[in-house]
């Protein structure tokens, strides 16, 4: 993505877009890092003369360096099963309430920290000399300098959300060795300049620095959120929705615990308090199960398939880790059903419709919980991310949290990403506000309204949402 930013202007163009296909090889689950890297190459390339580069991923994931600086091995990815059962063992030497109390992380399998616990003792880790995020590896191969930058970093669960730095409580309770990471960087400080070799392979014209970035996809979403005050909520939904609120400091009580909500560290200070939902997962692999089995869907006409079906039919529980593997989505979908005692799901178009409603409804809980949490009033909900597309979930989501949603930008983090870069370039001024200002005044939003009615009464979903409350969990 190219942003052209100037004072009172801003515009992304998509320069280049590259599939990213994880690849299954002796049963474990990997991403195919080279082809990630040659897409950005590509991208590069493509761009044309630019002024500063900068890079964000998803979270979590890693690749380990030899003494050398080789890679060893491609990164696993975070839905391999590699950490089944992980989190168990680690609650025995270090008790969940301790691990939250130090790190306010969200309990998700594949945290970081468990993918490293499963990997002590493994030849892999014993010949590492440095380990680097994925978008700080990125940056690596195209710098040839090392960092870690900090918002992702706060997504290993090896950061206090306090200092804003490592954990060693966590690091050595775990035998986890802190000094693999190069040291952390934050999002507008340099991450050096594309090499020679670089700029010969792409054709740019240097020099051309790199500007750390929330490099954590959702942090610059979250930078990218075109909020006007401070009673907003967001959510940033793409393959997974992350809802919740952004606060000056973590919340760390043990009820912040129990409800599953994480502290993650964001842009300018601020933290990202929010729930991980399944997100659009699980729309995506229901339409590559049904393409498998011969029934490729036009996604318009099956949105509108869903759009028609009956409302709060059928609802699952969208926080569930059960749905975080890959495969037999639909199927899946089912079982959860029945197990819930609700019918199931007669055709796609009410599988579609029985996703959404569930998103909807998990939505809805999690700016509950955070609201309540961290003691925040909200009056609008912004969704941002390629879910802000989906005009079905943005409606439903207005209607299950009874606010008016504001839809948009979809390129929420490809801006926030820009807005932070352009910043540390000087080509703009000020803080959070002033950088948002800029997205509200040039990016197309759409406003949605609660209680349209056409997709249940307020008081259905509010029977929905208990009649989900009451079967556990979030
Ligand atoms: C979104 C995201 C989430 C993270 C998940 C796994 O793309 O980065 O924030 O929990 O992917 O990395």
């Amino acid at each position: 993505m190219v942003g052209t930013v100037a004072p009172d202007a801003l515009e992304l163009r998509e320069a280049h877009r590259f599939p990213n296909r994880p690849v299954r090889a002796r049963g474990t689950l990997h991403w195919d890092i080279l082809a990630l890297y040659a897409g950005v190459l590509d991208g590069l390339r493509a761009a044309g003369p630019v002024a500063s580069v900068g890079i964000d991923s998803w979270a979590v994931d890693y690749g380990l360096l030899d003494a050398d600086g080789a890679l060893l091995g491609n990164p696993v990815h975070y839905r391999d099963a590699r950490t089944e059962g992980v989190s168990e063992r680690v609650a025995r030497v270090l008790p969940p309430a301790e691990l939250y109390a130090a790190t306010g992380l969200q309990h998700l399998p594949f945290n970081t920290v468990y993918q490293l616990a499963s990997a002590v003792g493994s030849a892999q880790l014993a010949a590492a000399g440095a380990l680097l995020l994925i978008p700080d590896l990125l940056t690596y191969w195209l710098t040839g300098e090392r960092g870690t930058e900090l918002t992702n970093a706060s997504t290993t669960q090896l950061i206090d959300p306090r200092t804003r730095d490592w954990s060693p409580t966590v690091a050595d309770a775990l035998g986890i060795p802190l000094s693999l990471f190069p040291p952390l960087r934050g999002p507008g400080d340099p991450a050096g300049e594309l090499l020679p070799a670089v700029l010969e392979e792409t054709g740019l014209p240097g020099p051309v620095p790199v500007t750390a970035v929330g490099s954590h996809d959702t942090a610059s979403a979250v930078a990218g959120v075109p909020a006007k005050g401070e009673r907003f909520a967001y959510i940033a939904t793409g393959t997974w929705s992350l809802a919740g609120l952004e606060l000056d400091a973590p919340v760390l009580t043990e009820e912040s615990r129990r409800a599953n909500f994480t502290n993650e560290l964001g842009v300018d200070g601020t933290v990202r308090y929010l729930r991980n939902i399944m997100g659009l997962w699980l729309l995506q692999e229901c339409l590559r199960d049904w393409e498998t089995h011969g029934r490729r869907h036009d996604l318009d006409a099956l949105l509108r398939e869903a759009a028609a079906a009956p409302p709060l039919r059928s609802v699952v529980d969208a926080g569930d880790p059960a749905f975080i593997a890959p495969g037999r989505m639909p199927e899946r979908i089912a079982d959860a059903c029945r197990e819930l005692g609700d019918p199931v799901p007669r055709t796609d178009g009410e599988t579609v419709r029985c996703v959404l409603d569930s998103l909807a409804l998990a939505h809805r809980r999690a700016l509950e919980d955070a609201r309540e949490l961290a003691g925040r009033d909200v009056d609008t909900v912004h969704i941002v991310g390629g879910g802000a597309r989906n005009a079905l979930l943005c409606q439903l989501t207005a209607d299950a949290c009874g606010l008016p949603v504001v839809a948009g930008p979809a390129e929420a983090a490809a801006l926030g990403n820009v807005l932070v870069q352009a910043r540390a370039r000087g080509v703009l001024h000020g803080d959070m506000p002033d950088l948002r200002r800029l997205l509200h005044k040039t990016q197309p939003l759409r406003q949605y309204e609660p209680s349209s009615g056409d997709h249940g009464t307020p008081a259905a979903w509010g029977r929905a949402a208990a009649r989900l409350a009451g079967r556990g969990r979030r």
